[in-house]
Protein backbone atom coordinates (compact mmCIF):
# COMPACT_ATOMS: atom_id res chain seq x y z
CA UNK A 1 0.00 0.00 0.00
CA UNK A 2 1.34 3.49 -0.97
CA UNK A 3 2.38 5.36 2.15
CA UNK A 4 0.23 8.58 1.32
CA UNK A 5 -2.80 6.02 1.55
CA UNK A 6 -2.21 4.64 5.37
CA UNK A 7 -1.47 8.36 6.57
CA UNK A 8 -3.92 9.38 5.39
CA UNK A 9 -6.54 6.45 6.78
CA UNK A 10 -4.56 7.08 10.42
CA UNK A 11 -5.72 10.90 10.41
CA UNK A 12 -8.56 9.78 9.33
CA UNK A 13 -9.43 7.20 12.15
CA UNK A 14 -7.89 10.03 14.84
CA UNK A 15 -10.40 12.14 13.44
CA UNK A 16 -13.54 9.79 13.65
CA UNK A 17 -11.84 9.42 17.49
CA UNK A 18 -11.26 5.37 16.62
CA UNK A 19 -8.10 5.31 18.51
CA UNK A 20 -7.81 8.07 21.60
CA UNK A 21 -4.64 8.97 24.05
CA UNK A 22 -5.90 9.89 27.28
CA UNK A 23 -5.81 7.01 30.51
CA UNK A 24 -7.92 4.19 30.00
CA UNK A 25 -9.00 1.01 32.18
CA UNK A 26 -8.24 -1.69 29.98
CA UNK A 27 -10.46 -5.21 30.68
CA UNK A 28 -7.02 -6.15 31.70
CA UNK A 29 -7.49 -4.07 34.65
CA UNK A 30 -4.15 -2.00 33.12
CA UNK A 31 -4.58 1.45 32.69
CA UNK A 32 -3.46 2.40 28.66
CA UNK A 33 -2.53 5.47 27.37
CA UNK A 34 -3.94 4.55 24.12
CA UNK A 35 -7.49 3.32 23.23
CA UNK A 36 -8.75 2.08 20.16
CA UNK A 37 -12.49 1.96 19.50
CA UNK A 38 -12.50 1.18 15.86
CA UNK A 39 -16.10 0.06 16.10
CA UNK A 40 -17.15 3.90 15.51
CA UNK A 41 -16.05 3.31 11.44
CA UNK A 42 -19.52 1.73 10.69
CA UNK A 43 -20.76 5.31 10.90
CA UNK A 44 -18.41 6.47 8.03
CA UNK A 45 -19.40 4.41 4.77
CA UNK A 46 -16.22 5.64 2.92
CA UNK A 47 -13.44 4.61 5.81
CA UNK A 48 -15.53 1.53 6.00
CA UNK A 49 -15.15 0.18 2.58
CA UNK A 50 -11.70 1.72 2.68
CA UNK A 51 -10.52 0.02 5.55
CA UNK A 52 -12.74 -3.64 4.12
CA UNK A 53 -10.58 -2.99 0.81
CA UNK A 54 -7.18 -2.51 2.94
CA UNK A 55 -7.51 -5.47 4.68
CA UNK A 56 -7.96 -7.93 1.51
CA UNK A 57 -5.37 -5.75 0.05
CA UNK A 58 -3.18 -7.15 2.62
CA UNK A 59 -3.88 -10.53 2.25
CA UNK A 60 -3.56 -10.24 -1.51
CA UNK A 61 0.28 -8.52 -0.65
CA UNK A 62 0.77 -11.25 1.09
CA UNK A 63 -0.24 -13.63 -1.16
CA UNK A 64 -2.43 -15.08 0.95
CA UNK A 65 -4.42 -18.27 -0.41
CA UNK A 66 -7.82 -19.05 1.32
CA UNK A 67 -11.52 -19.84 0.36
CA UNK A 68 -13.91 -18.52 2.58
CA UNK A 69 -13.24 -15.38 4.89
CA UNK A 70 -14.64 -15.16 8.65
CA UNK A 71 -14.51 -12.26 10.75
CA UNK A 72 -14.26 -12.15 14.16
CA UNK A 73 -17.22 -11.16 15.93
CA UNK A 74 -18.56 -8.16 16.14
CA UNK A 75 -16.68 -5.30 14.87
CA UNK A 76 -15.03 -7.47 11.58
CA UNK A 77 -18.13 -8.95 10.86
CA UNK A 78 -19.06 -6.28 8.76
CA UNK A 79 -15.53 -5.81 7.85
CA UNK A 80 -15.88 -9.57 6.69
CA UNK A 81 -19.17 -8.74 5.13
CA UNK A 82 -18.07 -6.30 2.85
CA UNK A 83 -14.67 -8.36 1.40
CA UNK A 84 -16.85 -11.67 0.16
CA UNK A 85 -19.72 -9.36 -1.35
CA UNK A 86 -17.25 -7.50 -3.21
CA UNK A 87 -14.29 -9.71 -3.53
CA UNK A 88 -16.99 -12.81 -4.42
CA UNK A 89 -15.78 -15.24 -1.17
CA UNK A 90 -18.26 -17.22 0.23
CA UNK A 91 -17.93 -15.99 4.43
CA UNK A 92 -18.62 -17.94 7.25
CA UNK A 93 -20.00 -16.05 10.62
CA UNK A 94 -18.90 -17.46 14.12
CA UNK A 95 -21.53 -17.23 16.62
CA UNK A 96 -19.78 -16.25 20.29
CA UNK A 97 -22.71 -18.72 22.12
CA UNK A 98 -24.22 -21.71 20.48
CA UNK A 99 -27.46 -21.34 20.08
CA UNK A 100 -29.80 -23.77 22.49
CA UNK A 101 -31.97 -24.58 19.76
CA UNK A 102 -32.06 -26.17 16.54
CA UNK A 103 -28.66 -27.11 15.41
CA UNK A 104 -26.48 -25.98 18.20
CA UNK A 105 -23.55 -25.32 15.77
CA UNK A 106 -21.08 -22.67 16.29
CA UNK A 107 -20.40 -21.68 12.80
CA UNK A 108 -23.08 -20.20 10.44
CA UNK A 109 -22.77 -20.99 6.39
CA UNK A 110 -21.80 -23.54 4.53
CA UNK A 111 -18.62 -25.45 5.85
CA UNK A 112 -16.72 -27.56 3.61
CA UNK A 113 -13.97 -29.57 5.89
CA UNK A 114 -9.99 -29.37 4.25
CA UNK A 115 -11.33 -25.19 2.65
CA UNK A 116 -8.66 -22.51 4.00
CA UNK A 117 -10.59 -19.46 6.11
CA UNK A 118 -8.64 -16.23 6.16
CA UNK A 119 -9.78 -14.46 9.50
CA UNK A 120 -10.42 -10.77 9.92
CA UNK A 121 -10.04 -8.91 12.69
CA UNK A 122 -10.34 -5.22 13.88
CA UNK A 123 -7.49 -5.02 16.44
CA UNK A 124 -4.76 -7.54 17.82
CA UNK A 125 -3.28 -7.52 21.45
CA UNK A 126 -2.18 -10.86 22.61
CA UNK A 127 -4.14 -12.82 19.23
CA UNK A 128 -6.68 -14.28 21.73
CA UNK A 129 -9.48 -13.53 19.98
CA UNK A 130 -7.96 -14.57 16.68
CA UNK A 131 -6.86 -17.70 17.98
CA UNK A 132 -10.57 -18.75 19.63
CA UNK A 133 -12.06 -18.24 16.09
CA UNK A 134 -9.35 -20.34 14.54
CA UNK A 135 -9.74 -22.88 17.08
CA UNK A 136 -13.82 -23.33 16.69
CA UNK A 137 -13.00 -23.36 12.81
CA UNK A 138 -10.24 -25.69 13.47
CA UNK A 139 -13.15 -28.04 15.05
CA UNK A 140 -15.04 -27.92 12.18
CA UNK A 141 -12.34 -29.21 10.01
CA UNK A 142 -11.44 -25.71 7.96
CA UNK A 143 -7.78 -24.66 8.40
CA UNK A 144 -6.59 -21.34 8.98
CA UNK A 145 -3.26 -20.06 8.22
CA UNK A 146 -3.64 -16.37 7.86
CA UNK A 147 -5.34 -13.46 9.73
CA UNK A 148 -5.95 -9.64 8.42
CA UNK A 149 -6.06 -7.01 11.05
CA UNK A 150 -6.43 -3.05 11.00
CA UNK A 151 -4.38 -2.46 13.18
CA UNK A 152 -1.48 -4.61 15.58
CA UNK A 153 -0.58 -3.47 19.14
CA UNK A 154 2.55 -5.34 18.60
CA UNK A 155 1.87 -6.81 22.25
CA UNK A 156 3.06 -9.91 20.97
CA UNK A 157 -0.34 -11.07 19.79
CA UNK A 158 1.78 -11.49 15.85
CA UNK A 159 4.20 -13.96 17.58
CA UNK A 160 1.53 -15.98 19.70
CA UNK A 161 -0.62 -16.45 16.19
CA UNK A 162 2.84 -17.36 14.49
CA UNK A 163 3.52 -20.42 16.94
CA UNK A 164 0.07 -21.75 16.53
CA UNK A 165 0.66 -21.60 12.40
CA UNK A 166 -1.34 -18.42 11.95
CA UNK A 167 0.32 -15.47 10.06
CA UNK A 168 -1.26 -12.25 11.03
CA UNK A 169 -1.15 -9.53 8.33
CA UNK A 170 -1.30 -6.02 9.80
CA UNK A 171 -2.74 -3.12 8.06
CA UNK A 172 -1.26 -0.30 10.53
CA UNK A 173 1.20 -1.41 13.19
CA UNK A 174 1.12 1.19 16.85
CA UNK A 175 4.83 2.24 15.68
CA UNK A 176 3.56 3.34 11.99
CA UNK A 177 0.25 4.92 13.71
CA UNK A 178 2.30 6.83 16.51
CA UNK A 179 5.21 7.88 14.40
CA UNK A 180 2.26 9.57 11.24
CA UNK A 181 0.38 10.90 14.54
CA UNK A 182 3.50 12.77 15.80
CA UNK A 183 4.56 13.64 12.55
CA UNK A 184 1.44 15.26 11.54
CA UNK A 185 1.31 17.39 15.30
CA UNK A 186 -1.71 14.91 16.50
CA UNK A 187 0.19 13.98 19.60
CA UNK A 188 3.34 15.18 21.28
CA UNK A 189 6.54 13.33 21.86
CA UNK A 190 5.74 12.63 25.43
CA UNK A 191 2.39 11.22 24.30
CA UNK A 192 4.39 9.00 21.82
CA UNK A 193 6.94 7.80 23.92
CA UNK A 194 4.02 6.96 27.17
CA UNK A 195 2.56 4.51 24.37
CA UNK A 196 5.80 2.48 23.44
CA UNK A 197 6.74 2.35 26.68
CA UNK A 198 3.03 1.02 27.75
CA UNK A 199 3.53 -1.47 24.70
CA UNK A 200 7.24 -2.73 25.55
CA UNK A 201 6.00 -2.91 29.22
CA UNK A 202 3.25 -5.42 28.47
CA UNK A 203 4.33 -7.82 26.22
CA UNK A 204 1.93 -11.21 26.24
CA UNK A 205 4.06 -13.75 24.46
CA UNK A 206 7.54 -14.92 24.53
CA UNK A 207 9.12 -15.50 21.35
CA UNK A 208 12.22 -13.47 20.38
CA UNK A 209 13.27 -10.29 22.18
CA UNK A 210 10.48 -7.81 20.93
CA UNK A 211 8.09 -10.37 22.37
CA UNK A 212 8.71 -11.09 25.36
CA UNK A 213 7.44 -10.78 28.41
CA UNK A 214 10.35 -11.70 30.51
CA UNK A 215 10.20 -15.00 32.18
CA UNK A 216 11.61 -13.22 35.26
CA UNK A 217 8.09 -11.48 36.18
CA UNK A 218 9.57 -11.28 40.39
CA UNK A 219 11.81 -8.16 41.36
CA UNK A 220 15.70 -9.80 41.52
CA UNK A 221 17.71 -7.90 44.23
CA UNK A 222 19.68 -5.04 42.48
CA UNK A 223 22.96 -5.56 43.62
CA UNK A 224 26.26 -3.30 41.78
CA UNK A 225 28.47 -5.24 39.61
CA UNK A 226 31.51 -5.00 42.08
CA UNK A 227 29.66 -6.75 44.69
CA UNK A 228 28.83 -9.35 42.74
CA UNK A 229 32.03 -9.85 41.72
CA UNK A 230 33.09 -11.12 44.96
CA UNK A 231 29.70 -13.19 45.63
CA UNK A 232 31.58 -16.81 46.44
CA UNK A 233 29.27 -18.59 43.67
CA UNK A 234 30.30 -15.98 40.69
CA UNK A 235 32.86 -17.84 37.73
CA UNK A 236 35.78 -17.07 37.62
CA UNK A 237 35.89 -15.31 34.53
CA UNK A 238 32.28 -13.62 35.75
CA UNK A 239 34.20 -12.59 38.13
CA UNK A 240 36.72 -10.60 36.11
CA UNK A 241 34.47 -9.43 33.94
CA UNK A 242 32.35 -7.86 36.79
CA UNK A 243 35.27 -6.51 38.17
CA UNK A 244 36.86 -4.87 35.17
CA UNK A 245 33.67 -3.47 34.35
CA UNK A 246 33.11 -1.58 37.75
CA UNK A 247 37.05 -0.60 37.14
CA UNK A 248 36.19 0.83 33.44
CA UNK A 249 32.88 2.37 34.43
CA UNK A 250 32.00 0.23 31.00
CA UNK A 251 28.77 -2.74 30.08
CA UNK A 252 29.82 -1.94 26.85
CA UNK A 253 30.51 -5.17 24.33
CA UNK A 254 31.20 -4.07 21.00
CA UNK A 255 30.23 -6.56 17.71
CA UNK A 256 33.59 -6.64 15.72
CA UNK A 257 31.69 -8.12 12.95
CA UNK A 258 34.47 -7.20 10.44
CA UNK A 259 36.02 -9.76 7.37
CA UNK A 260 39.80 -8.41 7.36
CA UNK A 261 41.91 -9.16 10.73
CA UNK A 262 43.36 -5.31 10.21
CA UNK A 263 40.63 -4.16 10.87
CA UNK A 264 39.68 -6.44 13.58
CA UNK A 265 42.38 -5.44 15.60
CA UNK A 266 42.28 -1.79 14.60
CA UNK A 267 38.90 -1.98 16.57
CA UNK A 268 40.51 -4.11 19.43
CA UNK A 269 42.53 -1.43 19.49
CA UNK A 270 41.11 1.62 19.60
CA UNK A 271 37.88 0.92 21.47
CA UNK A 272 39.73 -1.62 23.22
CA UNK A 273 40.04 0.95 26.55
CA UNK A 274 36.66 1.57 26.20
CA UNK A 275 34.79 -1.73 26.21
CA UNK A 276 34.28 -4.78 28.89
CA UNK A 277 34.03 -7.20 25.81
CA UNK A 278 34.88 -7.37 22.02
CA UNK A 279 32.48 -9.93 20.47
CA UNK A 280 34.00 -11.92 17.54
CA UNK A 281 32.78 -13.85 15.19
CA UNK A 282 36.01 -15.13 13.32
CA UNK A 283 34.93 -17.14 10.88
CA UNK A 284 33.86 -14.26 8.73
CA UNK A 285 37.36 -12.76 8.42
CA UNK A 286 38.58 -13.53 4.85
CA UNK A 287 42.27 -13.93 5.76
CA UNK A 288 42.10 -15.79 9.15
CA UNK A 289 45.42 -16.98 10.41
CA UNK A 290 46.46 -18.55 13.50
CA UNK A 291 48.06 -15.15 14.57
CA UNK A 292 44.48 -13.45 14.74
CA UNK A 293 44.36 -15.65 18.36
CA UNK A 294 47.10 -14.18 19.97
CA UNK A 295 47.07 -10.74 18.72
CA UNK A 296 43.76 -10.44 20.55
CA UNK A 297 44.95 -11.70 23.28
CA UNK A 298 47.79 -9.63 23.37
CA UNK A 299 45.07 -6.33 23.15
CA UNK A 300 42.88 -8.15 25.55
CA UNK A 301 45.77 -7.73 28.08
CA UNK A 302 46.33 -4.65 26.94
CA UNK A 303 43.69 -2.78 27.47
CA UNK A 304 41.75 -5.06 30.19
CA UNK A 305 38.83 -6.48 28.14
CA UNK A 306 37.50 -9.61 27.34
CA UNK A 307 37.42 -12.02 24.31
CA UNK A 308 33.93 -13.33 23.11
CA UNK A 309 33.75 -15.69 19.93
CA UNK A 310 30.30 -15.50 19.35
CA UNK A 311 30.27 -19.27 17.28
CA UNK A 312 26.78 -20.12 18.85
CA UNK A 313 27.55 -24.14 19.35
CA UNK A 314 24.62 -26.32 18.64
CA UNK A 315 25.85 -29.68 17.99
CA UNK A 316 26.21 -32.83 19.34
CA UNK A 317 29.07 -32.61 22.33
CA UNK A 318 31.42 -34.86 20.39
CA UNK A 319 31.32 -32.30 17.38
CA UNK A 320 31.45 -29.04 19.38
CA UNK A 321 34.26 -30.34 20.92
CA UNK A 322 36.41 -30.74 17.84
CA UNK A 323 34.65 -27.15 17.26
CA UNK A 324 36.17 -25.36 20.34
CA UNK A 325 39.38 -26.43 20.50
CA UNK A 326 40.68 -27.69 16.78
CA UNK A 327 40.18 -26.81 13.30
CA UNK A 328 41.73 -23.70 11.75
CA UNK A 329 40.18 -21.20 14.36
CA UNK A 330 41.45 -23.09 17.90
CA UNK A 331 38.90 -21.08 19.51
CA UNK A 332 39.86 -22.32 23.17
CA UNK A 333 43.28 -21.02 22.82
CA UNK A 334 42.18 -17.58 22.57
CA UNK A 335 38.28 -16.85 23.35
CA UNK A 336 37.69 -16.38 27.06
CA UNK A 337 34.11 -16.82 26.50
CA UNK A 338 31.40 -18.43 23.48
CA UNK A 339 28.66 -19.27 24.10
CA UNK A 340 26.08 -22.15 23.07
CA UNK A 341 22.55 -23.22 21.62
CA UNK A 342 20.79 -25.86 24.83
CA UNK A 343 19.09 -27.19 21.71
CA UNK A 344 20.88 -30.27 21.03
CA UNK A 345 20.15 -31.17 25.25
CA UNK A 346 22.83 -31.01 28.03
CA UNK A 347 25.92 -32.81 25.84
CA UNK A 348 26.61 -29.64 23.98
CA UNK A 349 27.58 -27.67 27.07
CA UNK A 350 29.47 -31.13 28.60
CA UNK A 351 31.35 -30.99 25.63
CA UNK A 352 32.55 -27.53 25.47
CA UNK A 353 32.99 -27.66 29.31
CA UNK A 354 35.42 -30.69 28.89
CA UNK A 355 37.69 -28.43 26.38
CA UNK A 356 37.27 -25.22 28.17
CA UNK A 357 37.40 -26.17 32.01
CA UNK A 358 41.02 -27.01 32.15
CA UNK A 359 41.43 -23.81 30.27
CA UNK A 360 39.20 -21.71 32.77
CA UNK A 361 37.09 -20.91 30.26
CA UNK A 362 32.96 -20.10 30.34
CA UNK A 363 30.04 -20.02 28.23
CA UNK A 364 27.62 -18.10 27.84
CA UNK A 365 23.97 -19.75 26.95
CA UNK A 366 21.50 -18.16 24.01
CA UNK A 367 18.38 -17.71 25.97
CA UNK A 368 16.28 -15.21 23.95
CA UNK A 369 17.13 -14.20 20.21
CA UNK A 370 16.74 -10.31 18.85
CA UNK A 371 15.70 -11.52 15.52
CA UNK A 372 11.96 -11.20 14.46
CA UNK A 373 10.04 -14.36 14.22
CA UNK A 374 12.43 -15.98 16.57
CA UNK A 375 10.92 -19.72 17.50
CA UNK A 376 12.09 -19.18 20.96
CA UNK A 377 8.96 -19.75 24.06
CA UNK A 378 8.78 -19.05 27.40
CA UNK A 379 9.40 -22.70 28.39
CA UNK A 380 12.78 -22.59 26.16
CA UNK A 381 14.51 -20.07 27.82
CA UNK A 382 13.37 -21.60 31.04
CA UNK A 383 14.63 -24.26 30.04
CA UNK A 384 18.06 -22.89 28.96
CA UNK A 385 18.18 -21.19 32.81
CA UNK A 386 17.76 -24.43 34.05
CA UNK A 387 20.54 -25.97 32.23
CA UNK A 388 22.96 -22.99 33.08
CA UNK A 389 21.93 -24.07 37.00
CA UNK A 390 23.08 -27.42 36.31
CA UNK A 391 26.07 -26.85 34.90
CA UNK A 392 27.30 -24.03 37.20
CA UNK A 393 31.47 -25.19 36.51
CA UNK A 394 31.35 -23.97 32.94
CA UNK A 395 28.18 -21.41 32.38
CA UNK A 396 28.02 -18.41 33.70
CA UNK A 397 25.16 -16.19 32.17
CA UNK A 398 23.17 -15.80 29.11
CA UNK A 399 22.76 -13.64 25.74
CA UNK A 400 19.21 -12.96 25.90
CA UNK A 401 16.97 -9.78 25.73
CA UNK A 402 16.27 -9.64 29.10
CA UNK A 403 17.07 -10.55 32.42
CA UNK A 404 16.20 -14.03 32.27
CA UNK A 405 17.60 -15.71 36.03
CA UNK A 406 17.44 -13.92 39.17
CA UNK A 407 20.84 -15.20 40.11
CA UNK A 408 23.42 -12.30 41.03
CA UNK A 409 25.81 -14.89 39.82
CA UNK A 410 24.64 -14.75 36.22
CA UNK A 411 25.61 -12.27 33.56
CA UNK A 412 23.05 -11.43 31.04
CA UNK A 413 24.59 -10.18 27.58
CA UNK A 414 22.42 -8.97 25.18
CA UNK A 415 22.17 -8.17 21.41
CA UNK A 416 19.97 -6.01 19.23
CA UNK A 417 21.06 -2.55 20.78
CA UNK A 418 21.37 0.75 19.13
CA UNK A 419 20.33 4.38 19.36
CA UNK A 420 19.64 7.77 18.00
CA UNK A 421 22.84 9.84 18.21
CA UNK A 422 23.08 11.83 21.14
CA UNK A 423 20.04 10.25 23.21
CA UNK A 424 18.80 7.14 24.37
CA UNK A 425 15.11 7.42 23.66
CA UNK A 426 13.72 4.91 22.00
CA UNK A 427 13.15 4.10 18.03
CA UNK A 428 10.32 6.14 16.56
CA UNK A 429 9.29 4.37 12.88
CA UNK A 430 10.40 6.95 10.25
CA UNK A 431 7.56 6.40 7.24
CA UNK A 432 9.96 4.14 5.34
CA UNK A 433 9.38 1.76 7.50
CA UNK A 434 5.80 1.80 7.12
CA UNK A 435 4.07 -1.83 7.89
CA UNK A 436 7.22 -3.16 9.38
CA UNK A 437 5.78 -4.65 13.12
CA UNK A 438 9.11 -3.67 15.05
CA UNK A 439 10.05 -0.32 16.41
CA UNK A 440 13.19 -0.51 14.82
CA UNK A 441 15.18 -3.27 12.51
CA UNK A 442 17.37 -4.15 9.81
CA UNK A 443 16.29 -5.62 6.38
CA UNK A 444 17.29 -9.04 7.69
CA UNK A 445 14.62 -9.43 10.77
CA UNK A 446 17.13 -7.66 13.16
CA UNK A 447 15.85 -5.45 16.02
CA UNK A 448 17.18 -2.97 18.29
CA UNK A 449 16.21 -1.58 21.57
CA UNK A 450 17.93 0.87 23.53
CA UNK A 451 20.78 0.98 25.82
CA UNK A 452 18.61 2.55 28.12
CA UNK A 453 15.83 -0.21 27.57
CA UNK A 454 17.90 -3.04 27.99
CA UNK A 455 20.10 -2.36 30.79
CA UNK A 456 17.39 -0.34 32.91
CA UNK A 457 13.79 -2.03 32.20
CA UNK A 458 14.88 -5.05 30.68
CA UNK A 459 17.39 -5.77 33.35
CA UNK A 460 20.38 -7.05 31.38
CA UNK A 461 23.85 -6.58 32.01
CA UNK A 462 25.84 -5.56 28.87
CA UNK A 463 25.00 -4.31 25.82
CA UNK A 464 26.22 -5.52 22.59
CA UNK A 465 26.56 -2.74 20.03
CA UNK A 466 27.55 -3.92 16.69
CA UNK A 467 26.46 -1.62 13.40
CA UNK A 468 25.71 1.14 15.80
CA UNK A 469 29.45 1.35 16.07
CA UNK A 470 30.99 -0.43 13.57
CA UNK A 471 28.80 1.48 10.72
CA UNK A 472 29.36 4.87 12.41
CA UNK A 473 31.92 7.54 10.89
CA UNK A 474 33.91 7.91 13.87
CA UNK A 475 33.95 4.59 15.69
CA UNK A 476 35.44 6.03 18.75
CA UNK A 477 32.84 8.94 19.43
CA UNK A 478 29.59 6.50 18.53
CA UNK A 479 31.61 3.51 21.54
CA UNK A 480 31.87 6.90 23.78
CA UNK A 481 28.34 7.63 23.81
CA UNK A 482 27.26 3.92 23.77
CA UNK A 483 29.83 3.42 26.67
CA UNK A 484 28.11 6.44 29.00
CA UNK A 485 24.33 5.21 27.68
CA UNK A 486 25.21 2.50 29.60
CA UNK A 487 26.86 3.19 32.36
CA UNK A 488 23.83 5.55 32.72
CA UNK A 489 21.31 3.36 32.50
CA UNK A 490 23.51 1.01 35.13
CA UNK A 491 23.64 3.72 37.63
CA UNK A 492 20.27 4.56 37.37
CA UNK A 493 18.82 1.47 37.48
CA UNK A 494 21.38 0.84 40.90
CA UNK A 495 19.76 4.19 42.13
CA UNK A 496 16.71 4.86 40.51
CA UNK A 497 16.17 8.30 42.50
CA UNK A 498 19.53 9.76 41.88
O1 LIG B 1 20.00 -12.91 19.37
C1 LIG B 1 21.08 -12.51 18.95
C2 LIG B 1 22.29 -13.06 19.39
C3 LIG B 1 23.48 -12.52 18.94
S1 LIG B 1 24.93 -13.07 19.66
N1 LIG B 1 21.13 -11.46 18.11
C4 LIG B 1 22.31 -10.94 17.63
O2 LIG B 1 22.26 -9.97 16.88
N2 LIG B 1 23.50 -11.50 18.01
C5 LIG B 1 24.80 -11.00 17.47
O3 LIG B 1 24.97 -9.65 17.90
C6 LIG B 1 24.86 -10.97 15.94
O4 LIG B 1 25.43 -12.16 15.44
C7 LIG B 1 25.74 -9.77 15.68
O5 LIG B 1 27.12 -10.16 15.70
C8 LIG B 1 25.50 -8.84 16.84
C9 LIG B 1 24.53 -7.72 16.56
O6 LIG B 1 25.00 -6.86 15.58
P1 LIG B 1 24.27 -5.48 15.20
O7 LIG B 1 25.10 -4.95 14.08
O8 LIG B 1 22.86 -5.79 14.78
O9 LIG B 1 24.34 -4.61 16.44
Amino acid sequence: MAGSELHALILKLHDVQAVKFGLFKLKTGLTSPIYFDLRVIISYPELLKQVSSLLYKCAEDAAAEFDCVCGVPYTALPLATIICSTKDYPMLIRRKEAKDYGTKRLIEGNVRPGDVCLIVEDVVTSGGSVLETAQVLQAEGLKVTDAVVLLDREQGGGARLKAEGITLHPVISISTLLSVLLGAGRIDEATCHSVEKFIQENQTFSAGQQDVSPPVKKKCEELSYGKRAALSGTHPVASRLLRLMEQKSSNLCVSADVTRTEELLEIAETLGPLICVLKTHVDILQDFSPEVGSRLKELAERHNFLIFEDRKFADIGNTVKHQYEGGLYQISSWAHIVNAHTLPGPGVVEGLQAVGLPLGRGCLLIGQMSSRGSLITTEYTQAVVKMANDYPDFVFGFISGSKISCKPEHIHMTPGVQMQSGGTRSFTVKLSTIRSNSPACDDLGQQYSTPDEVIGSKGSDIIIVGRGIIGSADRLKAAEEYKRAGWEAYLNRLSPLS
